[in-house]
């Protein structure tokens, strides 16, 4: 039994003194939801990094040597992305994470990546205190701070003669509620009167109770923020309930996976974005050609964001390996060097150009607003109001 012990003791020591270099293909993790509801908004994001795995794995990859995607399926809770991490981490031996979709799955799964220094790049994680959970957690998503009120102006600019707003939200949700806040904050910096809040939880089927209240204040705006499937049905129940008004979705609302819940009552819906497929410069044309060529039609915002998650971890990775060849570093050595790197890092994307401030926070520029046009009962489009 001691016998046993002292050699797997020395067995121990000699694989911290064999420490693995950075392998070719260099493997880089995507955490995001590919099973559970949260896939109507984390399939998009699958899409997205591969179009980028591919499209700079064309162009020579890291100075010559290819990425590989791998793949852990995050789905919509906090204990599986936090599983979808440790197994990044720890079997697959990745140089970072893109990951995972929702913030809620953020806050409980991103602190074990800074733990293991392990660099994060949160590709839709738009909830108030994401890249300060940790020195190693930065993000593309910009925050819904800054994303949603131009949702609110664009609905005055369609109706100035709104006055009265109801909002809703998903109250089992870290992003919906931290969402609701600046909803509700823009609308009366606006000089609207926010005449009744509704809750419900992102499970919900039935909207009866809160409809019925939205209808009995008599408002002319309604603000959503929850997911898409809870959120398509919130729509849908307005709509058959006779509510006539505006209605802006959140950005857990984002998706064109939404159309077949709401159908054709999803037309008209508003929504704030982050992305604008007419963004012109290399990375995005060649991202909207890519995308239309394989499902004609323009990608999405969640799709953007990781492509340009990809984007920022490859062209630091890049930075990383001037320095140093990448296959002559230690792994958790590579690792340190990206954190650094992503954060030192310029970047023209999809998104436009990407910086991020010292804390791993997003600057971006420019923000646009969308209005669903539904075409039929499962297929619609965004048309940019700005
Ligand atoms: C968040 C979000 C999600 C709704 C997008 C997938 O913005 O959880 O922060």
């Amino acid at each position: 039994m001691k016998r046993t012990a002292a050699l797997l003791t020395t067995l121990a020591a000699l694989s911290v003194a064999h420490a693995q270099n950075v392998p070719s293909p260099i493997p880089i993790g995507i955490a995001v939801a590919q099973t559970s509801k949260t896939s109507l908004l984390g399939q998009e994001q699958v899409v997205g990094a591969q179009l980028a795995e591919k499209y700079f794995n064309a162009r020579g990859g890291v100075n010559g040597t290819p990425i590989k995607l791998i793949f852990q399926d995050a789905a919509g809770d906090p204990n599986t992305a936090i599983n979808a991490f440790n197994a990044l981490i720890n079997q697959n031996k990745v140089v970072g994470i893109v990951g995972p979709t929702l913030s809620t799955q953020a806050f409980a799964a991103d602190p074990i990546a800074d733990r293991a220094k392990v660099p994060v790049l949160a590709p839709s994680n738009t909830a108030k205190g994401i890249p300060q959970i940790g020195d190693y957690i930065a993000r593309v998503s910009a925050p819904v701070a800054l994303v949603a009120p131009n949702a609110v102006r664009a609905a005055l600019k369609l109706n100035p003669k709104i006055k009265k707003v109801a909002v809703l939200y998903a109250q089992d949700d870290t992003f919906a509620t931290s969402e609701t806040g600046t909803f509700q904050e823009t609308a009366k910096s606006l000089g609207l009167d926010v005449v009744t809040v509704q809750k419900f939880q992102t499970t919900d089927n039935d909207f009866t109770t809160q409809v019925t209240s939205v209808l009995g204040a008599n408002v002319d705006l309604v603000i959503i923020s929850g997911l898409a499937n809870d959120g398509g049905n919130l729509v849908k129940q307005l709509r058959q309930l006779e509510y006539k008004g505006l209605i802006i979705g959140g950005n857990g609302l984002n998706t064109a996976n939404m159309f077949p819940v709401c159908g054709k009552l999803c037309d008209g819906v508003i929504i704030a974005q982050a992305y604008n497929p007419s963004v012109n410069n290399t990375a995005n044309k060649a991202f909207v050609d890519d995308y239309r060529a394989q499902y004609k039609k323009d990608p999405p915002q969640f799709s953007a964001q990781a492509f340009t998650a990809v984007q920022v971890f490859v062209e630091a990775l890049k930075a990383v390996d001037k320095k140093k060849k990448l296959s002559t570093q230690t792994l958790e050595e590579a690792r340190v060097a990206l954190n650094s790197a992503i954060i030192a890092g310029k970047y023209r994307t999809p998104l436009g150009e990407v910086i991020f401030d010292k804390e791993g926070e997003i600057l971006q520029k420019t923000f646009y607003v969308a209005q669903i046009k539904m075409l039929d009962d499962k297929n619609g489009k965004y048309i940019f109001l700005r």
